[in-house]
């Protein structure tokens, strides 16, 4: 199949709005909406003034923002993040510390979550936390370089966080409109941005294939250095987003939370070798509660602590036969496997 050779999602929007009107026409019968060439609409947009002035207000209302960190600042710590993306280049992190995408990476330490394509369950609720210590633990240097000015400026109340998430930017990345997940994260949503200037957009609708984002209620500058706090109605009754249009040039954030104390964790998970050498990968079920609503698959198991679970859509029990005639090892994949 041949394939377009785009690195940056500006270049796609650029070249969808300057398709010849014909092939556009033609384009729009064989593929409904494919080459749309219109913006969606979000509910916003059939707001009047006024109404759309009052929305405005209750964002701006949980917004802080505060440029705390220098110039000189920002150059320590942007060296740091080159050295996470180079120590992630090498295979240094743990498999969930690192999220992977064609225009931002992002890098999760303290605690991660599943999130997007990586559900089984999709969908605003169905977040999960990973097992505690299945992303790398907050590096030093972030404790050093910005959650301790943080609190020494009275941003945050010391030990606050628990999580910090590096989202680094290509020119024309984006992340689509969400919430935080209100059962996973406590407010306020910290984040200081480095290497270039950029906007966090509000109340924005996306559509794909070409990506379009509708008109935001509120475009909020983020400079380099500078700190935003996002709590009650920012955080909670409006989408936030970062548009395509809005990273001109390379951009990292860091985001700092914390998770909540019962916010909902998968279980660890457990290889382990039994003695007729059948590989398995299973859970150790710890906390009954944390099952709710699944079938319990292990009844057929001698230890009742222990299921074979399905991870993230693959199924990952494996059976390895090693005793095959021609002495070679063969792995076989069965399906021994629940849903979380
Ligand atoms: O890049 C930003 O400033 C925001 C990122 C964000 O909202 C997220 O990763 O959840």
């Amino acid at each position: 199949m041949a394939t377009e050779s785009v690195t940056d999602l500006r270049e796609k929007l650029y070249k969808s709005n300057n398709r010849p009107k014909e092939f556009t026409k033609k384009s729009n019968n064989k593929h409904k909406g494919y080459f749309n060439r219109g913006v969606p609409r979000s509910k916003y947009d059939d707001y009047n003034t006024e109404e759309r002035e009052e929305e405005l207000q209750r964002v701006k209302s949980g917004i802080q923002q505060q440029k705390l960190f220098s110039a000189d600042d920002c150059s320590e710590i942007e060296k740091k993040i080159d050295k996470v993306v180079k120590l992630s280049d090498i295979g240094l992190y743990k498999e969930h510390t690192v999220d992977r995408a064609p225009l931002r990476n992002k890098y999760f330490f303290g605690e991660g979550y599943t999130y997007g394509s990586q559900l089984t369950k999709r969908g605003p609720g169905s977040e999960r936390l990973y097992s505690k210590g299945d992303v790398d633990e907050i590096p030093k240097w972030i404790h050093r370089l910005v959650i301790t000015p943080l609190y020494k400026a009275n941003v945050i109340p010391e030990g606050f966080v628990n999580s910090a998430v590096i989202n680094d930017y290509k020119p024309g990345g984006c992340i689509v409109s969400h919430i935080d997940p209100p059962h996973i994260f406590e407010r306020p949503i910290v984040s200081v941005s480095f290497f270039s200037e950029s906007a966090l957009s509000f109340g924005c609708k996306f559509s794909f294939k070409p990506i379009r984002v509708s008109k935001p209620v509120l475009t909020l500058p983020m400079a380099r250095g500078c700190v935003t706090l996002l709590s009650g109605y920012a955080a909670d009754h409006i989408t936030h987003c970062v548009r395509p249009e809005d990273i001109v040039s390379r951009r990292a954030v860091i985001i700092l939370r914390r998770v909540r104390d019962d916010a909902p964790r998968l279980e660890p998970l457990l290889e382990v070798v039994s003695p007729s050498r059948k590989r398995v990968i299973m859970t150790v079920d710890s906390d009954s509660d944390s099952c709710q609503g699944e079938k319990n698959l292990s009844d057929s198991s001698s230890d009742d602590n222990i299921k074979p679970v399905k991870v993230n859509s693959k199924v990952i029990c494996l059976s390895e036969d090693l005793n095959h005639k021609d002495g070679r090892s063969h792995t076989t994949c069965s399906p021994k496997s629940v849903k979380r």
